[in-house]
């Protein structure tokens, strides 16, 4: 089900039960010239992916869905639509928590904060946490279509019903969170915030409000980080997200440092 504001905006939605991965769907569609404006849904992925090659889980009732649109910016700006795609992610699904978690009964003695829901936060670059662990990721890419413009294809996964065990970090589900709620009103609630969302994206100045609002919604601003970049660990205070939406690390020298990719894990670990 697509919101009103996405069906008069003109996206549509493929819908999937199963499906390999949501992104290869959309890349395909790309590849093929499709237009964009295209949602691929689906309640169970079998080979979804993470970033750089690294697999993600995705079982049945949790949510895998891949937006491909061809963008009319140009594609050194296009980096940003995946904090639009943050923003977007965390305005639905701060929407959907508060009724849901009421109904739960969960307080603060469950370590829940904010007045029985959990918090929401962004961390750099695509994750979203919900009282510090992963709740759902997002997946940018890039296809060049046969006509030369660059499709944009953002894959965003939530746990809905279940998170995996045994990663290197803790991860959560909505229903872990005591929210009831399934793949499809997720989607829905999303589909429509992306739609606000882009509109002041795409709106002139509002491109710095969308990195402001994932400014006021990250998690660890103030903490101790270590990235792992390409060429090694970076260690230092992570100060802010520059209007380009870097991360701005100070090192223990003082310096400043602006970086545009890598994974980053709070604390000195
Ligand atoms: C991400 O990668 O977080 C991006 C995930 C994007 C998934 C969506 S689903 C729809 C679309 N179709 C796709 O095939 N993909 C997109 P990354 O930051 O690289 O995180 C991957 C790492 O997170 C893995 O190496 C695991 O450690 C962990 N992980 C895997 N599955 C997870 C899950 N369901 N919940 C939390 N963490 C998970």
């Amino acid at each position: 089900p697509l919101p009103d504001n996405a069906v008069e905006a003109g996206y549509r939605v493929i819908g999937f039960d199963s499906v390999g991965s949501t992104n290869i769907e959309a890349m395909k569609a790309a590849m093929a010239g499709n237009a964009g404006k295209i949602w691929y849904a689906a309640l169970q992925q079998t080979e979804g992916r993470g970033r750089r090659g690294r697999a993600w889980e995705s079982p049945y009732g949790n949510l895998a869905a891949s937006l491909m649109i061809v963008p009319d910016a140009p594609s050194n700006s296009l980096a940003g639509l995946g904090f639009v795609a943050g923003v977007a992610l965390n305005t639905a699904l701060t929407r959907l928590m508060p009724a849901a978690a009421i109904r739960s009964g969960l307080d603060g003695a469950d370590g829940v904060s904010d007045g029985g829901r959990a918090r929401i936060a962004l961390k750099w670059p695509n994750d979203v946490l919900a009282d510090g662990a992963k709740l759902a990721g997002i997946l940018l890419e890039a296809q060049k279509r046969p006509d030369g413009r660059t499709a944009i294809v953002i894959g965003i996964g939530v746990n809905v019903v279940a998170a995996p065990q045994g990663l290197p970090y803790p991860a959560t589900s909505l229903a872990d969170l005591g929210a009831p709620l399934d793949a499809p009103s997720v989607f829905e609630a999303l589909a429509e915030s992306w739609v606000e969302c882009y509109q002041m994206w795409n709106n002139g100045s509002g491109t710095n409000r969308i990195i402001h609002r994932w400014r006021d919604n990250a998690a660890g601003i103030g903490a101790e980080v270590a990235v792992q970049r390409g060429d090694g660990v970076l260690r230092g205070i992570f100060e802010t997200i520059d209007d380009a939406g870097h991360l701005i690390v100070r090192d223990d020298e003082g310096h400043r440092i602006a970086i545009t990719a890598g994974d980053v894990h709070f604390g000195t670990t």
